[in-house]
């Protein structure tokens, strides 16, 4: 792939649920050494450090956690995501999940100033559809594809600058999605794929027809991995672990399709949580993704030594 700019945006917000931990997450990447990672593939890598979240003096709601911060972050990532879309092709080090409740509008609006369509490609077992009315937790991280595809029921958030239709998103890996999250799913045309879909048909032959429409309109393609897209048992450091999804296999091809299409324009890494983490290996594979759809093959890499 063509060497890029890419620019890491640190992000550790950990206020989109109780569990406490992905504030830890930036760092834990640096760790891991995703920069190194990136140039090694040719890249320019800069790294924005650490944002914080804006100030704001709204109150809380009650069966709500943690809004003002929440919508803080919110604020302070448009922004920065507007901007760092100017500079090159963001990874935005999270943080859990309530990130895109920023990024995504951030990024969509500028790709409305180029007059390009955003798409968005969500990875994850949940499918981060409930509203500030429909959400049963009060954790703001099960809300941000609900808020950027500009469903109602956010009040207190800022108004959109740009709004992702439901059909310019693709949700992959589902299974856990609460019931009115699903009905209101339902009233759009978002596309969303569970487990059963990736067994019956195989991940490639869900993925490349939303790819084939991205590049169809000359879209900007925005892809947030959610650390539970993973199965636990290869991605442990997440606080909302649920059985059965996806291998490291998948993850890679997920990963490769998207290198291949030179489609993304913009990553979210969120939810991990590295106090959950087993000697750094979640941290590792989630860097492992992002250089796989940033032009790392199989074949580049090294063969273990078995003895
Ligand atoms: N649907 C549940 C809720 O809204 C769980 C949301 C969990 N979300 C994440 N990110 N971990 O996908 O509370
Ligand atoms: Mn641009
Ligand atoms: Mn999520
Ligand atoms: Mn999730």
């Amino acid at each position: 792939m063509p060497s890029r700019h890419i620019v890491l945006v640190g992000a550790p917000l950990d206020c989109g649920k109780a569990r406490k931990g992905c504030l830890m997450g930036p760092d834990a990447y640096r760790i891991a050494g995703i920069s190194r990672a990136l140039t090694d593939l040719g890249h320019e890598v800069s790294d924005l450090g650490n944002l914080s979240p804006d100030s704001n003096d709204i109150p809380e709601r009650e069966g709500l956690v943690n809004l003002s911060e929440t919508i803080g972050w919110t604020t302070a990532l448009m922004r920065t995501a507007q901007e760092a879309m100017q500079q090159g092709l963001p990874i935005f080090l999270g943080g859990d999940h309530a990130l895109s409740l920023g990024t995504v509008p951030g990024v969509a609006a500028h790709a409305a100033q180029e007059g390009r369509p955003q798409f968005v490609l969500w990875l994850d077992a949940h499918s981060d559809f409930n509203t500030l009315e429909t959400t049963t937790s009060g954790n703001l991280h099960g809300t941000p594809l609900a808020y950027a595809t500009g469903q109602s029921g956010f009040d207190g958030f800022p108004d959109l600058p740009a709004i992702v239709p439901p059909g310019q998103t693709c949700i992959i890996g589902l299974r856990s999605v609460d019931l009115p999250e699903r009905a209101l799913m339902e009233q759009t045309d978002v596309r969303g794929y569970d487990m059963r879909a990736i067994d019956e048909s195989g991940v490639a032959a869900l993925l490349m027809p939303f790819l084939e429409d991205v590049a169809k309109a000359g879209g900007a393609l925005h892809v947030s991995l959610d650390v539970d897209f993973l199965d636990p048992t290869h991605a442990p450091a997440v606080g909302t672990t649920v059985p059965g999804g996806a291998t490291v296999r998948e993850a890679h091809l997920v990963m490769e399709l998207l290198c291949d299409s030179g489609l993304m324009t913009s990553l979210d890494l969120v939810e991990l949580n590295p106090m959950l983490d087993e000697r750094g290996r979640t941290a590792h594979l989630m860097v492992d993704l992002a250089a796989s759809a940033l032009g790392r093959r199989i074949f580049d890499r090294p063969t273990p030594r078995l003895m």
